[in-house]
């Protein structure tokens, strides 16, 4: 495929397809979107990200990551379905436009290249990447577990074959550590939004103290705000709150480490369903789902690019 017009954004892709869409995409809107690659894979898969910028000196920054569970496979469709629409509605549509000429969105669509591939390759319900274990058989550690934020508590797992194995020590893991990376070089980031499913929830540091953060209530009103927007759309129901409180307790998240490091509009969102379909989502429910995030998504950037 050489354009993006022929693109199905009501099917999943491969990571081949994704990736192919990709470059197409950056060529047919070269004014505003460009593609780098911020690190590589275990499995030396290049990983890359978008960004979507109407100006060329350094700007404060949001930064949207979906598909760092490779078997949440509504993340990285409703992430390829927002870089279109984004791309779609700069100088169309107000909302939109006011935060592009205010600020850079960075967007990356396949935060685990690895995973990704081998739930089409191999087993759809995998999550973790594919690293090698030193001293085990099982493969893989849990990128949403490795931030170096409260790395290696009880809401993590030392075992290598577990679903929440945190890593041998934190940003272990290439995925990870290279997002880091760049969000720390970069210095201007405002907003942090990670993309998850599934159970409909909207999440908030901090997701391995009890205690709420000095924030607590900025950041409760504003994920109120974001979900009545969000269920406006479709009339899908949210709830919302801090980590610990609301889904359960777990350790070196993406957006405790975000928090620490002077984001404090972090966020995570947990995508449809409520556990009907769970991970394996009809490709019907594509579209409305990113639709309806992409509500909540603007609510919580315009918040930031106000304040
Ligand atoms: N659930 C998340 C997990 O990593 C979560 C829960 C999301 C925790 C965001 C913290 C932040 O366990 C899924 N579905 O991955
Ligand atoms: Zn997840």
């Amino acid at each position: 495929e050489r354009s993006t017009s022929s693109f199905r954004y009501n099917s999943y892709h491969t990571l081949e397809e994704i990736y192919t869409w990709m470059d197409n995409f950056v060529v047919e809107h070269s004014n505003l979107v460009s593609k780098f690659m911020i690190g590589q894979t275990f499995e030396k898969r290049p990983i890359f990200v978008l960004k979507f910028s109407t100006g060329n000196r350094t700007r404060p920054a949001i930064w949207i990551d979906s598909g760092i569970h490779a078997r949440e496979w509504i993340t990285q469709a409703t992430g390829v379905w927002t870089a279109m629409k984004i791309a779609t509605d700069y100088g169309e549509e107000p909302v939109l436009t006011k935060i592009l000429n205010h600020m850079d969105i960075f967007l990356e669509v396949v935060t685990n290249p690895d995973g990704f591939a081998y739930t089409h390759s191999m087993n759809h319900l995998w999550r973790k990447n594919r690293a090698i274990n030193s001293n085990s058989t099982c493969k893989g550690v849990d990128p949403n577990r490795n931030w170096d934020s409260g790395f290696g508590g009880v809401g993590s797992s030392s075992n290598p074959c577990s679903e929440t194995y945190h890593g041998p020590f934190p940003h272990s893991e290439p995925e990870v550590a290279s997002v880091a990376n760049f969000i720390q070089k970069h210095k201007h980031f405002k907003v942090l939004i990670s993309i998850h499913s599934y159970s409909q929830m909207l999440l908030y540091p901090c997701g391995y103290r009890k205690e709420p953060t000095p924030d607590n209530e900025e950041l409760n009103s504003l994920a109120r705000k974001a979900v009545e927007a969000l269920s406006q759309v479709h009339g899908t129901e949210y709830i919302y709150g801090r980590t610990i409180s609301t889904i359960y307790m777990a350790n070196g998240i993406t957006i405790d480490w975000a928090y620490e490091h002077d984001i404090k509009c972090s966020f995570s969102f947990e995508l449809r369903d409520t556990g009907i379909y769970g991970f394996l989502l009809p490709a019907s429910q594509i579209i409305p789902t990113a639709e309806e995030t992409w509500q909540a998504i603007l609510t919580i950037t315009k918040h930031a690019c106000d304040n």
